[in-house]
């Protein structure tokens, strides 16, 4: 992890670049993918999955059984952690629920916003190095909440703890289809796979080519999602130790994730890079990590207000601000995706357990985009309704601003009823 001391504002954003992605080469190879899909369905699911996973698919589906079996695999101590974990999820989303507010804006005139579970939605979950089934629950509780009638599941990782939290909340089917053709069967459904409207969850370049192409066709995505990064604020009360610790717990996510450490204080700089270094090397991800701190910096500044600014230009997905007081920093900052206040907050409690959702804005998006919530999956349909006193009082503005945009048939819409309330 490189420091870099003093650096000029005008350096920030160099000195901060993300790890750069060949989008466009990918996506020219993800594209052939979602043809084959598109027009050969199952077929091309089969032949992908021989080509690729070298696995012969019969079926496409997860059998029931196989996930009853799952549940029999874990050990009663993770089933408890995922209860919790579920439990604190269901509380933090089910809060998210708005009551419906009728506001009368004229006299006789009111208008109100109902919201409507996403009927069919999908969620990816990548098999990998690290099978991430705590992504099962960020994203499948919210649905359930949500009232989303059907909830499709694509994974090629079969792994008992993904089975159980699929069946935990309430996951309509799991298919055993994984990569850009997973993307491409939700999208536009298969034989066996069902077409979704909207798809969430994380997966590798591949994956994320293939979410960004079937957008650009009218299928809603959660968000445009790069790899996973930690920014911390750490002052002279901050822990080495435990800031160490953070950094790590992002940057074994894989070698293209990022982290970034700000302080005031160089001695806090210095003994955490220590620190990395020393505890990096008991990490079983250790080649991960160590992949993601070529690109990642710990950076000494002049002041607090100095370290704000920077953090708002990075706008990191992940904020922890391990310092005195650090509540009343809050405030002040405008960009970030999910922050974690004090020292005793570690981002891993937002990753599994906490409540908070754990799929959020990389790569820069936290200046535009908000993390996955219930919101995510409703849509929002406004409804209104005018009484004949209502159109009175209203009906005089609208026919004139309908005159000034030359719009004579909307004119007319108002003037044939008060018309016919006149006679
Ligand atoms: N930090 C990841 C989520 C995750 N961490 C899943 C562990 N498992 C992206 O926010
Ligand atoms: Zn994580």
């Amino acid at each position: 992890m490189q420091l870099i001391r003093y650096p000029d504002p005008s350096a920030w954003d160099t000195l901060l670049a993300r790890p750069v992605q060949q989008m466009a080469e990918i996506e020219q190879r993800v594209a052939p993918i979602l043809e084959q899909v598109r027009s050969r369905g199952d077929a091309a699911l089969r032949e992908y999955a021989l080509q690729f996973d070298n696995i012969l698919l019969d079926r496409l589906d997860v059998p029931m059984e196989l996930v009853e079996v799952a549940e029999r695999q874990l050990s009663d101590d993770l089933k408890a952690a995922i209860q919790q974990a579920y439990s604190n999820i269901a509380a933090f989303h089910a809060a998210q629920r708005q009551p419906v507010e009728k506001i009368e804006t004229t006299p006789g005139v009111t208008c109100w916003r109902k919201s409507v579970g996403i009927e069919k939605v999908g969620i990816y979950i990548p098999g990998g190095t690290a099978p991430l089934f705590s992504t099962v629950l960020m994203l499948g509780i919210p649905a359930k909440l949500a009232g989303c009638r059907e909830i499709v599941l694509c994974s090629p990782s079969q792994h008992p703890a993904i089975l159980y939290a699929a069946k935990l909340v309430g996951v309509t089917k799991v298919y055993r289809v994984g990569g850009a053709q997973a993307i491409a069967a939700m999208a536009y459904g298969t034989e066996s796979i069902p077409q979704v409207y909207k798809i969430f969850g994380p997966g590798n370049q591949y994956v994320t080519a293939a979410k960004m192409l079937v957008a650009k066709e009218g299928i809603a995505i959660d968000m445009p999602a790069g790899p996973s990064e930690v920014a911390v604020f750490a002052d002279d009360t901050a822990h080495p130790a435990f800031v160490a610790a953070d950094l790590l717990s992002q940057a074994e996510h894989g070698r293209d994730s990022q982290v970034v450490l700000v302080s005031t204080d160089e001695r806090i700089l210095t003994e955490t890079i220590a620190e990395v270094e020393k505890q990096v090397r008991e990490l079983p991800r250790e080649e991960h990590a160590n992949g993601a701190l070529q690109h990642s910096r710990a950076i000494l500044v002049d002041s607090r207000e100095e370290a704000v600014d920077l953090l708002n230009a990075y706008a990191a997905e992940h904020l922890i601000l391990s310092v005195r007081d650090a509540e009343a920093l809050v405030d002040e900052i405008t960009n970030a995706g999910s922050i974690f206040l004090g020292h005793y907050t570690p981002e891993s409690a937002g990753d599994y357990a906490s409540g908070t959702n754990h799929t959020l804005p990389t790569n820069g998006y936290a200046r535009a985009y908000s993390g996955v919530s219930l919101d995510s999956f409703v849509k929002k349909i406004t409804v209104q309704s005018i009484s004949e006193e209502g159109l009175k009082n209203l009906g005089p503005a609208i026919m004139a601003m309908a005159e000034a945009e030359s719009l004579t048939a909307h004119k007319r819409a108002v003037e044939v009823r008060l018309a016919s309330l006149e006679g």
